[in-house]
């Protein structure tokens, strides 16, 4: 598909860290000349070195964890069965053009047709609702005109069929998904994972949800059907003829090698692929599963009357109970739960869910004293990563008979405790470095097969991991750091601990009280100048990432293996 280059008169926060990041690079003594070479790398190819295209998904051994041994003998017939196809289309997003995207599409084979269903009014999806213990087959057809491959963000799947890049196929190529969903309830997500392509794929288009239901999710009586809500939120940005706009061809330094760098922003936000998007709703209790599913962007939620927000779950569903927040930090890759309950309110009123303003995701905000040349420089983009916009409006359309009382309790979750990991006393830490302009973890970049000696575990085990978002002594954003949404395959975690460094506090303590650190997680949101320690297990051994979901970084190498082994 055409997607438009960024026009190059542009002036925004990429011309001003561009600025900014010469003179700093020239003051760490690196040179314009070697910073241009270092920037110039190639634009996402066609092709990807490692990539097996008639690669078959292997067998491996499961273990699964003892709440979701349903047996599944290898020639059980699946529960579900779906072909899924990656491919183009056509759909009016905005008046006027339609815009060119990427989709997926299902076809249902084989199970209750509920199980596939569109999210409505958009060219994002579909949705698959699943219960735990079923078994799911996907048929996976790549029609697009570059690889892919379809990583099921938060399930706890072999490795075979979990999207790492090198499953990724080429053009006109199938790869056979099969695997016992053993998640929680809760909403989970799928998108393309092909290494540096990742990015544009989802961007253009290609994500779907994934909703886990259970037992003990079924024996709360939680809304359900039109009052079960997702939201999908992202940002976009479209020329004038109504194209997508995405990183300008290149990657070099007066192109795309800033947003790759920073991240792409757009300048629409879109809820379920919606401009301006409005939920008419009943004057009752709804479920509201938020996602985001931003490239870079960062959201802090909020209702714009003031009341805090019920949150009943997080990445890897039901919390034990509601908690309220002021505000909901909502990271590229992390879904939260609302319970919204718009009883009492008139026909006719509207309720807005707004982000708000936030500061020292980028820490640019703060770079205003390099030399002088801030105020020159500090041109701020269309809309910043941490400006206030409206997200979504919910007009109250009619009244609705009976209410539903919210519960206490939701759900019981295993807490996991720090004398039991393996490594209690010294966490595995994975510190978050920028070199030239490229962002690392513990100093690597991705490798397509490649481990390193602090990247192997075992099945099974409990351990604590450390992510360390420390300053980057010259080098590019060596003052303030960058926030980055930390996502590990493979596990769900809890969050121990977070710490920030004194110096950088003020962005951290801006958003904590947005953190919903209750639950599990898959994501987690890392603020400059901070740690934060979570614990996990593996159940599958194999080959796993973690990696920055800011897709720019991701597919900018942030990303690293982790191998479990059995
Ligand atoms: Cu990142």
């Amino acid at each position: 598909m055409h997607i438009n280059q960024r026009t190059h008169n542009q002036f925004n926060r990429r011309q001003f860290l561009k600025g900014a990041g010469l003179l700093s690079l020239a003051l760490a003594g690196g040179g314009a000349a070697s910073v241009f070479s270092a920037c110039t790398s190639a634009p996402p190819s066609a092709s990807i070195a490692g990539v097996n295209p008639t690669a078959a998904p292997t067998a491996a051994p499961v273990t699964l964890p003892p709440s979701a041994q349903t047996t599944a003998p290898a020639a059980a017939a699946a529960d579900l069965e779906l072909a899924l196809k990656a491919t183009r289309g056509q759909v009016g997003i905005l008046p006027g053009a339609e815009t060119a995207v990427w989709r997926y599409q299902a076809e249902l084979l084989a199970g209750d047709p509920a199980s596939v269903v569109a999210l409505p009014g958009s060219y994002l999806g579909p949705i698959l609702r699943v219960r735990q213990g079923q078994r799911v087959r996907v048929r996976f057809t790549n029609d697009l005109p570059e690889p892919s491959i379809v990583h099921w963000h938060g399930l706890l799947v072999p490795d075979a069929m979990d999207g790492h890049p090198r499953f990724a196929v080429g053009a006109g190529q199938s790869y056979a998904y099969d695997f016992q969903v053993v998640n929680r309830a809760g909403t989970y997500w799928f998108h393309p994972h092909p290494h540096r392509l990742t990015g544009g794929q989802a961007y253009r288009g290609l994500a779907g949800l994934l909703i886990v239901s259970d037992d003990e999710e079924a024996a709360l009586g939680l809304p359900q059907g039109e009052y079960d809500q997702p939201l999908v939120i992202q940002d976009r940005q479209f020329d004038a003829q109504n194209q997508l706009v995405y990183l300008a061809q290149g990657g070099g330094m007066m192109d795309g090698g800033m947003d790759q760098m920073m991240g792409f922003l757009g300048d629409r936000i879109l809820v379920n692929g919606q401009p301006d998007f409005t939920l008419p709703v009943a004057t009752r209790a709804y479920r509201l599963r938020l996602l985001n599913g931003s490239n870079s962007r960062i959201y802090m939620l909020a209702w714009r009357d003031g009341k805090p927000l019920t949150v009943i779950a997080t990445d890897g569903g039901l919390l034990e109970q509601p908690v309220q927040r002021p505000f909901v930090m909502l990271a590229p890759g992390e879904r939260v739960e609302l319970w919204a309950d718009f009883a009492g309110r008139k026909s006719g009123d509207e309720l807005f869910l707004d982000s708000q303003k936030f500061v020292g995701a980028e820490g640019a905000e703060l770079m205003g004293g390099m030399g002088g040349m801030g105020s020159m420089m500090t041109q701020p983009a269309a809309l910043p990563n941490g400006a206030a916009f409206p997200v979504a409006r919910f007009r109250v359309a009619r009244a609705a008979q009976g209410g539903q009382t919210r519960r206490q309790r939701l759900a019981r979750i295993e807490r996991y405790r720090l004398a039991d990991a393996v490594n209690a006393a010294r966490p595995r830490q994975v510190v978050i470095t920028n070199r030239m302009m490229a962002w690392l973890l513990n100093g690597r970049s991705f490798e397509m097969s490649g481990v390193a000696a602090d990247e192997v575990g075992r099945v099974g085990e409990l351990a604590v991991w450390e992510f360390v978002n420390q300053r980057n002594p010259g080098q590019m954003m060596e003052q303030n750091g960058m926030a980055h949404p930390l996502h590990i395959h493979g596990t769900q975690f809890q969050v121990l601990e977070r710490q920030a460094l004194p110096e950088l506090r003020a962005g951290f303590e801006s958003v904590r009280a947005g953190y919903v650190d209750e639950g599990w997680k898959d994501t987690v949101l890392v603020m400059p100048g901070e740690r934060v320690k979570v614990l996990l297990k593996f159940v599958h051994p194999g080959l796993f990432l973690y990696h920055c979901h800011n897709l720019e970084h991701e597919d900018q190498g942030m990303m690293r293996n982790f191998r479990v082994d059995a």
